[in-house]
């Protein structure tokens, strides 16, 4: 038996089982007869939730009696997906659930199948919040997260009967969320709108922000943090004079507007410029949150010093998207604590810290100066007193008064705009970026006048990923295994200890246990597939798998280019398909709504997978899969049966990827560019065990000099190669859509005429490494022992180690120190 380090609960399965049909019996008002599947899970979540609840207890308290510096991650976007299962994990009662729920006749899977996903997140930058988070708690270090409790998540996409991505609302709390406490008796007010009245703030309307707390535990620390989510109600329930007239819909007009803040996530990962109602949420949630701080930490203070309020808590900016929080803490201590604008300023930008996740410089929030000042004149008054001082400081740096104008943090243009990053960078002790290249591209582009002047400020911390849900609850097969091999499961919570696999990538026998798991897992996605899609999926072909939201720059256009182009060259023959390795191409990808071109491609994917999964010529050798509504649950189901995993995007524009690391942990060997997290996983499980292809940064940079996008050279690409001449002309020309020359027209166009992702000028080169991934791929052994390998080497990507990078480069401070029991 190898050593558990696991968190366990020394509760009898037949004891657990009592608390749950005590929860039915008293929270659903159900006998265990009556309980349908989601009262078990109800009930089960309660019962587990009260396990945690001391140890939530004794970390608020310790957190603020204590003198550890707490973190307040602020985040518009927190993707936390299921929690049955991880709640489970972390109270140690995994085992006692799987025994307890048979005696109400369901099947553990069955339960945990019944908690509806909340998607508060869009992508990649929620989910890193989320695992950040976990590994908060996992580490002891006592944190807050700060976001918003939208009413109605990600929207949930469907395909229509041409392949079209149709959204529906998700509406998530349309079922019970045991998970969530409303806390109405911790509610705060946030105001807007009015105006500057003898340099105070007179606003015009007002909300209630009230807490829903969720519990954070962390794995075998006993420790619990708290995310806490802000949902915005009205001062007033109802106007009642109005009422009284019978004007029932304006009675309720106040109501409608202040639950309007927090009714939807926008569905959009990338900036538009401007909403009013987007820069709402934002104030909303942080001014929400900086009261919250301030009460907790100086609680019953009347008037409290908050000079110490740096050493109380620190805020994390992640991205720009609460960066407004910088002129309300300013505003609060001004205005409502009467700190003099250097005591104030020294308070906040000793708060502060930002990270950002982008590349696109035209992806950097910024907000008209006239948005600002209409719905928070007061702030956009103390912006500008920044901007002032900002400009002041850099006179005394540079004498270039050229780059002074382009750091402004309000633009001097016809149309002013508060650029969100610069106020950022400029307000924070720290910036960071989220992976290596991708930091020294701040520094190098897109920050480059900051990083000149302020080069002490920008640091890195590569991204990371929780490997309690993405491994061990994800993968129990190889979870075993390992722990099996390295004859302990202390990994779990020390990920680099997966070196220790090192050596058994050379034992055939522990090689071939492992591509039995492989083989297994796929086995199980063919089942949930069936189940849930209805496909019918062979687990016998290569897996091969790419899942992330749908942008030009992620190019989803190049993979399903070169499956058209495989597919045409086995219908010619000038492929034998006997030649090939079978393989099975998945992929899951929201695109936002008014993304055009994002919804062509996955119009096109969707009609790809219908005509060549329905022709016999390539039966049991090519297959497409596009399973809709890509979410944390098919991730989890997905990433432990993909052999080969796809991170394409053009170099120098996917600021890191996390998937990346969530598949190079389970085995899976990445095909990719030289981009974002990429280099790093390429760089450390080898560049043998890592398909690299395509155009690097500098190559990129190169051939958009001569004109790549503005010159049309992608069609020069297109001339000369006939594979991709053939795929593309297959698009236009209805292959895919029923005969009609239109459907594809702007897609086509838009490779032909300016490609500006270079998708045309890395095909060939996509092409070839493919080639040589079939060759590799046929060697059972050799691919397996690749795997292996990547496992082994990829503990670096934990978000534990993200985490201690960020205590040790940004926030200056650590765990606290054990309580007693
Ligand atoms: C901003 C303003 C208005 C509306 C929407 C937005 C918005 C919302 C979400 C802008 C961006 C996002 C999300 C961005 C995101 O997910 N970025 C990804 O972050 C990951 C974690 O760092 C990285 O791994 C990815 O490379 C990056 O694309």
């Amino acid at each position: 038996m190898a050593a558990s380090t696991a968190p366990h609960n020394p509760m009898s399965a037949a004891d657990f089982a009592n608390e749950i049909r005590y929860e039915l019996k008293y929270t659903q008002g159900v006998t265990p007869k009556e309980a349908t599947v989601d009262d078990v899970y109800v009930a089960a979540a309660t019962a587990v939730r009260k396990h945690l609840v001391d140890s939530w207890e004794t970390t608020k308290q310790d957190m603020v009696n204590g003198n550890t510096k707490a973190v307040g991650y602020l985040s518009a976007e927190f993707l936390m997906g299921r929690q049955l299962q991880n709640a489970l994990l972390n109270s140690g009662l995994t085992e006692q659930f799987d025994e307890a729920v048979k005696e109400f006749g369901f099947e553990a899977k069955d339960v945990i199948d019944a908690e509806y996903e909340p998607g508060l997140g869009n992508g990649g930058l929620g989910r890193l919040a989320a695992c950040f988070i976990d590994s908060l708690a996992s580490l002891g270090v006592p944190a807050f997260g700060y976001g918003i409790q939208y009413q109605y998540g990600i929207f949930k996409q469907k395909f229509d009967e041409n392949g079209k991505q149709i959204e529906t609302p998700d509406y998530w709390l349309l079922k019970e969320n045991p998970w969530g406490h409303t806390d109405y008796n911790r509610q705060v007010h946030v105001s807007f709108g009015g105006e500057v009245k003898d340099g105070k703030w007179a606003p015009a309307w007002s909300v209630r922000a009230i807490p829903v707390d969720y519990m954070v535990p962390g794995y075998a620390s006993g420790r619990v943090n708290t995310l806490r989510l802000w949902t915005a109600k009205a001062e007033n329930e109802l106007d009642l004079l109005t009422f009284n007239k019978s004007e029932y819909t304006e009675a309720v007009a106040e109501q409608i507007k202040a639950e309007t803040i927090t009714k939807i996530l926008y569905p959009e990962d990338s900036t538009k410029v401007g909403k009013q109602l987007r820069l709402e949420q934002q104030y909303f949630f942080v001014a929400a949150s900086i009261q919250d701080a301030i009460r907790t930490f100086y609680p019953g203070q009347d008037k409290p010093d908050l000079t110490t309020f740096p050493q109380k808590i620190c805020f994390q900016l992640n991205d720009t998207h609460p960066v407004i929080g910088i002129a309300e803490l300013m505003r609060v201590l001004l205005d409502d604590y009467g700190y003099d604008w250097n005591t104030a300023w020294d308070i906040t930008s000793h708060t502060f810290n930002y990270t950002c996740h982008t590349l696109l410089p035209e992806a950097l929030e910024q907000w008209p100066v006239e948005l600002i000042s209409e719905l928070l004149p007061r702030h956009m008054q103390i912006i500008e007193e920044i901007d002032r001082h900002f400009v002041e400081e850099l006179k005394g740096l540079t004498t270039d008064q050229e780059k002074i104008d382009r750091m402004r943090i309000i633009s001097t243009d016809d149309e002013p705009k508060v650029r969100m990053a610069y106020l950022a960078t400029a307000a924070g002790q720290h910036v960071n970026g989220v992976a290596e290249l991708h930091s020294e591209l701040l520094k190098d582009v897109t920050l480059k006048d900051f990083s000149d002047l302020y080069p002490q400020k920008f640091t890195n911390v590569t991204n990371g990923v929780t490997p309690r849900r993405f491994v061990k609850i994800a993968n129990p097969r190889m979870s075993d295994l390992i722990t099996e091999g390295l004859g302990t499961d202390a990994w779990i919570s020390d990920l680099e200890m997966l070196k220790g696999l090192v050596p058994l990538a050379d034992d055939p026998e522990f090689v071939k246990k492992f591509a039995e798991v492989k083989k297994a897992n796929k086995r199980d996605f063919a089942a949930f597939a069936k189940r849930k899609y209805g496909f019918d999926v062979d687990p016998n072909t290569m897996f091969n798998s790419m899942i992330k939201r749908l942008h030009e720059y992620k190019r989803q256009a190049l993979k399903i280019l070169s499956v058209i182009s495989t597919y045409a060259n086995i219908k010619s023959g000038k492929i034998n398909p006997d030649d090939l390795v079978p393989r099975t191409v998945f992929f899951g990808a929201k695109a936002a709504p008014g993304y055009y071109l994002a919804k062509q491609t996955i119009q096109l994917i969707n009609n790809v997978s219908r005509v060549v999964n329905n022709d016999p010529a390539v039966k049991g050798k090519l297959a497409v899969y596009f399973p809709w509504n890509y979410n944390i649950e098919l991730a989890e189901n997905l990433i432990p049966a993909t052999d080969l995993d796809e991170q394409i995007s053009q170099a120098g524009k996917e600021a890191s990827g996390t998937g990346n690391m969530k598949f190079a942990l389970n085995g899976a060997l990445t095909v990719g560019t030289l981009d974002g997290a990429n280099v790093e996983i390429r760089n450390l499980v080898g560049a043998e065990n890592f398909f690299l292809f395509g155009m690097d940064v500098n190559e990129v940079t190169d051939l958009y000099a001569k004109g790549y996008d503005t010159k049309g050279l992608s069609r020069g690409y297109y001339e000369s190669d006939p594979d991709l001449k053939q795929a593309i002309d297959m698009v236009a020309d209805g292959t895919f859509s029923n005969g009609d020359k239109d459907t594809y027209k702007d897609l086509v166009n838009d490779w032909l005429t300016k490609d500006y992702f270079m998708t045309l000028a890395d095909f060939r080169s996509y092409m070839d490494i493919q080639s040589k991934i079939e060759e590799t791929y046929r060697d059972e052994q050799k691919w397996a022992r690749m795997a292996v390998l990547n496992v082994a080497n990829s503990g670096y990507f934990s978000s534990d180690r993200s985490i201690k990078d960020y205590l040790d480069r940004v926030w200056m401070t650590g765990a606290m120190p054990a309580h007693e029991a």
